[in-house]
């Protein structure tokens, strides 16, 4: 049992400094402490993997507007409504402000700090004690600092035994990470966004650019070349209807259009044989694969024409520079890793890797979701390394000072492990941190249900309103983007830094500080006495990522990131010599003067695998697995709705100028052939059903759907409830965008 008063007290002060100067604000963040009053800072956005540069408008120290960043290599001043609307959501009414505990009755009630942390350490504790270590676990997220990822990941595996630990990485990024370590040999997305403005051909898989990542549109849309655009999406999205080609794919059936483009470039020699021959493995085999792979069985799967399919590859042969650019229509899907590998399959056939204006180039979803596949230690070891490997156990345990023992020597259970690990009486605690499930994991009537069977809940988020934190025995209130330091890692690799320019209302505590006073409490702190500050757990990374793909021991703090337009990784020592002091990069921006060169990963042929070669990673298509039926004649696909809405709307429900950007209440796309045939019109009420659950939604006629598909966006609280708990069998990603379902008229 702790005291409460005692842990106030307890070593050098530490504690108390930060329970009391923090939330009372007793002083900001370290960077605007040294700038001018009324001066402005610039900081990268909180939410999406762009990654922009805001520039924060402060009023004695204190932010009080933002405009978009002009010197930044990523947004070169633009900004998305999230981004302008960053500030306004921190001053929500239901942020949560106190600790919150569920007292006998089940009513959560406000605590402090103290009563909060002895109720997690206790509560944890005897649960581990009575079920074993393994019985608590924790779910994290894409979308706190790097620091705060690391410090977590350190302190739960570590200092609290735990060994199940992932983040909603897993429903996102997945199925990218595991495909690009199997063909490249390190989770390496090769690209620089200067790619989007070199290419002559980009083609974008089951992307939705133009509303999901609208600042990286912005700059395919400043490319000189006349692109060829090519949109691979069932849906006729606002990003196909500015294609020069769209492919209305049948959903699912990506790798058989993959493997067939790839027998027409096989069957017309257009191929890139010295690199084929110098830097990959597989490709004989490969060859011999795709041959069954014909027109007549392509179209027939893909439902596409013959000529669209030929003018493709024809496309791809005769482009220069040809990118190849996926998101979430490959990541969240039953065979997602063989899907992204077909993809890149086409990227190394052809030699379009390492240059500029080509790639194979996963496109990241949140803000840090590279962080956490680099730096959470969840999937990986601290700083891309390997549980399993004793090597890589060594160096961690050396640079991080611990026994070597207390590293678990495989990786965790994944996200659906975790929550099935719950039904099989495995998990009893489960710590949630910045992150929804009940909303955002995949058959939300059994994520809910699996919630309940919880011994001990506990969610660490800004809002207290969460439909997940409706579900918690305790809830600890986190400071947000815009109230605490760090650092983003963004989708071009590019390492920006976040600051504390807003108090944390009440007595809400930065991740960081928050995973420092459970160590303490816990009785691990002195384990991680090193880690006093974001900017300490960043040299402390630094270190960690040493000799790995990722290395970023050149960076010269935040500092730098800061003066250099943020960095991307690796960035090493010897980068550090020759690449500081330069002037602007080959991009022609105006950047400022200590701006480095736009890297691109690659360009030697060299990829991290042992021998140095790239690998061709095939596999039989399977039928989806959920497919329509005479009850369920549709297919259900998922996503985002609009530019200005964020995943479960936590945050961007909470500014009015982006409320009135999109539709309020959920809503489904259906096509006119469908509706005429079922008698219904645009804006009358629906019930869409699957085998799992239904739900209400205004009905919205458009053709950008195909007959016999419907479409749901994500942001609304039911939209789960209809989809099918189907993951890939390598990335273990939730298959979220397609799954049988019925409409009917109300
Ligand atoms: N405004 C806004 N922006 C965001 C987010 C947000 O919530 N709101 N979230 C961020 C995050 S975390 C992510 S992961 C990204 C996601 O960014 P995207 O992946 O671009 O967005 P989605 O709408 O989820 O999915 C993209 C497309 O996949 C298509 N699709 C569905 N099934 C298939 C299929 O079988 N094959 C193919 N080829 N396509 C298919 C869908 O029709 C959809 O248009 O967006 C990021 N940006
Ligand atoms: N049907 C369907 N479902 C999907 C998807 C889909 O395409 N279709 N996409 C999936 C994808 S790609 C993703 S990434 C997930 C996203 O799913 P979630 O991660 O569940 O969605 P968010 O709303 O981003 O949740 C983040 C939470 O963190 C809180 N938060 C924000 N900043 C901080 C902070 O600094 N500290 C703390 N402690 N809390 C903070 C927010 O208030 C919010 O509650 O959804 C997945 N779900
Ligand atoms: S595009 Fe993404 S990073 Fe840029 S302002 Fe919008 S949400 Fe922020
Ligand atoms: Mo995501």
């Amino acid at each position: 049992m702790i005291d409460p008063m005692q842990l106030l007290h307890q070593r050098d002060g530490r504690l108390t400094r930060e329970l009391l100067l923090e939330p009372g604000g007793f002083g900001l963040g370290r960077v605007p402490a040294k700038v001018k009053p009324d001066a402005t800072t610039n900081m990268v956005c909180g939410y999406c993997s762009t990654g922009c540069s805001l520039k924060v408008h402060l009023k004695n120290g204190e932010a009080i507007n933002l405009s978009p960043n002009t010197d930044y290599p990523v947004n070169l001043g633009m900004a998305c409504p999230k981004g302008w609307e960053a500030l306004t959501v921190l001053d929500a009414p239901d942020r949560a402000t106190t600790p919150l505990l569920k007292d006998a009755s089940g009513h959560q009630r406000p605590v402090d700090w103290p009563t909060a942390l002895t109720a997690f350490v206790d509560n944890f504790k005897a649960i581990q004690e009575k079920h074993g270590k393994e019985s608590v676990a924790f779910i994290s997220t894409g979308q706190m600092a790097t620091e705060e990822m690391a410090l977590l990941g350190s302190v739960a595996k570590f200092g609290m035994g735990i060994k199940h630990g992932d983040g909603n990485t897993r429903q996102c990024m997945a199925t990218a990470v595991v495909a690009y370590k199997q063909a490249f040999g390190f989770d390496a997305p090769p690209y620089t966004y200067q790619d989007f403005e070199e290419s002559d051909v980009l083609v974008l898989v089951g992307s939705n650019l133009c509303l999901a990542h609208p600042i990286m549109w912005e700059r395919v849309m400043r490319n000189k070349n006349k692109p060829e655009i090519i949109v691979v999406d069932p849906r006729f999205t606002e990003t196909a209807m500015s294609a020069t080609q769209h492919l209305a794919i049948a959903p699912k059936s990506d790798m058989d259009l993959f493997y067939g483009i790839a027998r027409i470039l096989i069957e017309h020699d257009w191929l890139d044989h010295d690199f084929i021959a110098q830097h990959t493995n597989g490709f004989a085999e490969f060859a011999e694969f795709v041959s069954t792979f014909t027109i007549e069985r392509v179209t027939a799967l893909t439902g596409l024409t013959e000529a669209a399919i030929r003018k493709f590859a024809e496309t791809i042969h005769s482009g220069k520079r040809v990118s190849f650019w996926w998101t979430m229509g490959v990541n969240q899907s039953h065979q997602g890793v063989r899907t992204a590998q077909a993809l890149i399959n086409l990227a190394l056939m052809t030699g379009n890797i390492g240059r500029p204006g080509t790639g194979a180039n996963s496109i990241t979803g949140q803000c840090n979701a590279m962080g956490s596949r680099l730096f959470s230690n969840t999937t990986n070891l601290l700083g891309g390394h390997d549980f399993g490997n004793p090597a890589h156990r060594a160096k961690v345990a050396g640079i991080l000072n611990i026994d070597e023992a207390v590293i678990p020597n495989e990786a965790s259970w994944a996200y659906n492990e975790i929550l099935e690990g719950v039904l099989r009486g495995k998990i009893k605690g489960l710590w949630v941190i910045c992150t929804n499930p009940a909303h955002s994991w995949i058959h939300q009537t059994q994520c809910r249900d699996i919630l309940e069977r919880l011994d001990y809940l506990v969610v660490q988020d800004m809002y207290h309103t969460t439909e997940t934190a409706q579900y918690a025995d305790l809830v600890l209130p986190a400071a947000g983007w815009g109230e605490k330091d760090g650092t983003l890692i963004n989708s071009e690799r590019r390492h920006g830094v976040i600051k504390k320019v807003r108090r944390a209302p009440g007595q809400a505590l930065s991740d960081f500080s928050i995973f420092r006073l459970i160590a303490d409490a816990w009785g691990c702190g002195d384990m991680f006495k090193e880690w006093t500050s974001p900017e300490a757990a960043f040299r402390i990374m630094q270190q960690l990522s040493e000799d790995q793909p990722c290395d970023i021991t050149g960076i010269q703090g935040y500092e730098m990131l800061d003066a250099a337009g943020g960095v991307q990784w690796p960035f090493t020592k010897a980068n550090e010599l020759e690449e500081l002091g330069l002037s602007a990069g080959d991009d022609g921006f105006n950047t400022p003067a200590s701006q480095p060169a736009q890297r691109r990963l690659f360009a030697d042929g060299r990829f991290c695998h042992a021998d140095g070669r790239a690998k061709f990673i095939f596999e039989m298509p399977k039928t989806m697995p959920e497919p329509p039926s005479d009850r369920y004649p549709f297919i259900l696909l998922t996503g985002r709705g609009t530019a200005s809405q964020w995943h479960t709307q936590t945050r961007t429900s909470k500014s009015d100028v982006l409320r009135k950007l999109y539709p309020e209440r959920i809503y489904v796309e259906i096509n006119p052939a469908d509706s005429r045939r079922l008698g219904i019109r645009s804006g009358e009420q629906v019930l869409i059903t699957s085998q799992r659950g239904e739900l209400d939604a205004t009905a919205f006629i458009t053709p950008s759907v195909q007959p016999g598909q419907i479409f749901i966006p994500m942001h609304y609280e039911s939209a789960n409830r209809l989809t099918d708990a189907v993951f890939d069998p390598y990335s273990k990603q939730p298959s979220y965008k397609a799954c049988a379902a019925n409409v009917m008229k109300k």
